[in-house]
């Protein structure tokens, strides 16, 4: 990781590992995959380009190369964890839908597999392999997946203990169109469970003008699937304005819900929908195969979308999400890559109902040089001379005292004239995520954004923060619970520092655990 102290990594530079003198393993990543690079470029100089960018993040999961979306598929399946995504081989924007692979044995460190499932010519998903999911039947490990256009489910299965060979039903689509007289406005995204003996298959749709639907499929045989009910439906969750001119869109609008994820937490029942630009969160009841929410709320910003869980070898249920760039179509076409997993997250059933989320424990392994500081007092900006980088965890408990808004900042400059503030808003009971002056390019992405479930203080509470800062990828998570993810793209690679500060008060720092994170990815490529 770049450190405030050093810019090599175990003592290789980048590009050295690139181009041969250590080893050729970035190149070849690439070439193995057979990509196409789009402007026409060699692959050389696209590994290189990826190799030297610093924004692209080097612990959290990545394509090799182009284009990522939605997590698809996460299974565990004969020790070890298989993370599909949706991928355009051919360019780092979205099209030509593919389900990439890779897998780990410990969850955070991935390794690169071929293509799982490719559009067939002529097939029902001659224009793209959309979302979905994987699950076992017969010893078996299967895909189901949307086949477009138009929006059909399809399977696959593989009989390849790694998984690295899928073979297509010869019956597909195995749902050919959405129930007869329901005019859905999208019909996709599937995920599957058992009951007994029966499968069950949710499948994303909505209503225009009615809002999102989740429909119910059932099935024995996984053949012939029979259309039950609506599993779920529900209004916009937020109101939809179109601007003046623009374009009905049904995602935007609420009137479509995407890749659901529908698992029981404690003795209720959870449904994650993608929908208006974010994911929502419902907690309900499940009764006669139909659920009824009686809590809602969202699990993150808008720059996290299409979660999608599994359970693990220990039996929790851990949500993949993906981290979409805030930067504009043509930087990210031209950065060669777009598109991040988020780190593994763990849901359990919280406190009052909704679901707490927190960092899957083994993204610890990464932890490197760690620094620690208790019983602090900040009163206006502390900086902490001796730490930085743009890889670190960063752990603070804060023990609000008279200020009005206490935070961090990092990717900090020596001047200050680039920084990101994570801030804790006393007054409007908020937790700020500010990049306005994360980059000093004025065309680069800046906001405020707000952690969306309410992050209450109270009065004799300490606040908890879990900071992942991974390059241009910042995931924070509050007192275990709340998640809040943000994009940022420092002009400045030297800014690198990390300050403390209070405003109207002062506050106290009970503990700050900061660790420099350890790579995944010695050159950005190999993970
Ligand atoms: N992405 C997929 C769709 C899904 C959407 C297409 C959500 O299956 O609805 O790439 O991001």
């Amino acid at each position: 990781m770049r450190t405030a102290r050093s810019t090599k990594t175990l003592g290789i530079d980048r590009r050295d590992f690139l181009t041969g003198a250590v080893g050729c393993a970035g190149l070849g990543i690439l070439t193995r995959h057979a990509f196409h690079t789009a402007q026409g470029g060699s692959v050389r100089a696209l590994a290189e380009r990826l190799a030297d960018d610093p924004n692209r993040p080097r612990y959290h999961f990545l394509p090799p190369a182009h284009w990522m979306n939605d997590p698809n598929g996460p299974i565990y399946w004969q020790g070890t964890y298989h993370l599909f995504y949706q991928f355009n081989p051919s360019a780092a924007v979205w099209g030509e839908m593919h389900w990439g692979h890779a897998t780990s044995v410990d969850l955070i460190h991935w390794k690169h597999q071929p293509i799982a499932l490719a559009p067939t010519p002529d097939g029902p998903d001659k224009d793209g392999c959309f979302s979905g999911s994987a699950f076992v039947h017969n010893q078996t490990p299967h895909l189901i997946y949307t086949g477009v256009s138009p929006e059909t489910q399809c399977m696959a299965l593989s009989d390849d203990p790694q998984l690295l060979t899928w073979r297509k039903f010869k019956g597909n689509p195995v749902v050919p169109a959405p129930p007869t007289g329901l005019h859905v406005t999208g019909f996709r995204d599937p995920s599957i469970w058992k009951e007994g003996n029966d499968w069950l298959m949710s499948i994303g749709a909505g209503v225009r003008g009615g809002g999102g639907r989740v429909l119910l499929y059932t099935t024995r045989d996984l053949h012939h699937w029979r259309y039950n009910h609506t599993l779920a439906e529900g209004p916009p969750f937020v109101a939809y304005e179109p601007k003046p001119g623009e374009k009905y869109d049904a995602v935007r609008a609420g009137d479509m819900w995407e890749c659901p994820d529908f698992f029981p937490v404690g003795d209720r029942h959870a449904l994650l929908v993608s929908t208006q630009g974010g994911v929502a969160q419902m907690i309900g009841r499940y009764r006669d195969r139909k659920f009824k929410c009686e809590q809602q709320g969202w699990v993150d910003g808008d720059l996290y979308y299409a979660a999608k869980s599994f359970v693990d070898a220990q039996n929790r249920r851990v949500l993949w999400g993906w981290i979409r760039e805030g930067r504009s179509e043509a930087a990210y076409s031209a950065a060669g890559w777009a598109g991040v997993m988020s780190v593994p997250r763990v849901m359990m059933p919280g406190d009052g109902g909704a679901l707490d989320i927190k960092p899957a424990p083994e993204i610890a392994i990464l932890r490197g040089q760690p620094h620690h500081w208790s019983e602090l007092e900040v009163s206006s900006e502390k900086v902490l001379p001796a730490v930085g980088g743009d890889g670190l965890e960063i752990e603070i408990e804060f023990e609000p005292g008279s200020a009005e808004g206490f935070g961090v900042k990092v990717r900090r400059s020596r001047d200050s004239t680039e920084e990101t503030g994570i801030s804790c808003l006393r007054r409007s009971r908020a937790l700020v995520l500010d990049t306005r002056r994360s980059s000093r390019n004025p065309e680069d992405f800046h906001r405020v954004q707000k952690m969306p479930e309410s992050f209450q203080f109270s009065k004799g509470r300490t606040e908890k923060l879990s900071i992942f800062l991974d390059c241009s990828v910042i995931e924070i998570f509050a007192n275990g619970r709340s998640c809040l993810t943000g994009r940022i793209y420092p002009s400045g690679t030297e800014s690198l520092g990390v300050a403390l500060f209070a405003k109207g008060g002062a506050v106290g720092v009970k503990s700050l655990d900061i660790f420099e994170m350890n790579p995944i990815s010695h050159d950005r490529l190999t993970t």
